[in-house]
């Protein structure tokens, strides 16, 4: 049985949190169109990885926005698809169990208007009984009044709470985005504390950077061939952070391809994952970067399990 002084410490708190908001938000579309982005912009800081190619993002990724009043926890997720191997499969399912886990789905288009893979996204969201809100994205591309009509069409589309147009990478609307999003999270205490950002280790951003570094840099399909593993990262007293990553292809003859001649272009993947890790952890870190061929990896369950998909 609590005491009087515990009642009022624990009312207290009650207190504290009675007009408090909080909850998931599914940030889902098909590939390329700024989910990573959108999900970077609202919490200002780099923590999805973004390429101007599709299926960049492979995992769910949290990211948690802290207010006065309310805590939005968006989860980035793949973009959608029809899988066609083992690794696209298991994106499929991060993106499933976000729309699962979500209070809210947020559901991304491009302003230049819908493209077949859109229709996936858009059915199979409107199968789902849930608030759902409509971001109309990359506005900066278009005149003003060309989103009209698209915002028309979408209207009948589906039950949205709202649709919003913005620009994901100028910031554009976003407040407006946040407004509506605060509106429909439910009443309830924080899931997460005011200083947590996301629930992943540093481990997995730092794969995560080196993989952006792939696919910013290799064209076909050396990106969607790579992964990329941390086996060492230590912390050094007095000394640089240490950490071995091993780049994992699928195939033989892709190793000289991200080797380079003479090792250039490993050592320009390792010059400029350097550079980005050192950001994001605000630390100085000595990387140490090695090729390996693990055949077949994408269509091997064993394989995806391990590396974290
Ligand atoms: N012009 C413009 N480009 C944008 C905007 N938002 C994102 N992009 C660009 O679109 C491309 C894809 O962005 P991402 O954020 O990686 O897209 P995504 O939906 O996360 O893609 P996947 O992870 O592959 O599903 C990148 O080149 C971004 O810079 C925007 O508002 N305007
Ligand atoms: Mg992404």
């Amino acid at each position: 049985m609590p005491n009087k002084a515990d009642l009022l410490k624990m009312n207290n708190i009650t207190n504290e949190y009675n007009d408090f908001k909080a909850g998931y938000v599914a940030i889902v579309g098909r590939p390329n169109v700024g989910k990573s982005t959108l999900m970077n912009s609202f919490l200002q800081q780099k923590l999805a990885i973004v390429s101007p190619r599709p299926q960049t993002t492979r995992n769910k990724i949290l990211g948690i926005l802290h207010g006065k009043k309310h805590q939005i926890i968006f989860q980035d997720t793949p973009g959608l698809i029809e899988p066609k191997y083992l690794l696209q499969t298991s994106m499929k399912k991060s993106v499933m169990t976000s729309l699962d886990q979500a209070d809210i789905i947020m559901v991304l288009i491009e302003a230049k208007g819908l493209k077949d893979n859109d229709h996936d996204v858009l059915t199979l969201t409107k199968s789902i009984n849930k608030k759902k809100i409509l971001v109309i994205n990359k506005i900066d591309m278009i005149k003003k009044e060309q989103v009209l009509p698209l915002i028309d069409e979408m209207t009948k589309y589906d039950n949205y709470e709202a649709i919003v147009p913005v620009s994901a990478l100028e910031s554009t609307n976003l407040d407006e985005l946040e407004k509506i999003i605060i509106e429909h999270l439910p009443m309830g205490m924080p899931f997460y504390p005011p200083d947590m950002i996301s629930d992943e280790p540093e481990r997995f951003f730092v794969s995560e950077i080196i993989r952006e570094q792939i696919f910013l840099k290799f064209g076909q399909e050396i990106p969607y061939s790579t992964a990329v593993r941390i086996d060492d990262f230590k912390e050094r007293p007095g000394r640089k952070d240490y950490i071995r990553s091993v780049i994992i292809v699928e195939r033989e003859s892709q190793k000289p391809i991200l080797i380079g001649k003479g090792g250039k272009a490993l050592k320009a993947i390792g010059a400029s994952s350097r550079l980005a890790i050192e950001k994001f952890l605000d630390r100085p870190v000595f990387l140490e970067l090695h090729v390996v061929v693990q055949r077949k990896w994408r269509k091997n369950a064993v394989a995806i399990k391990r590396l974290g998909y």
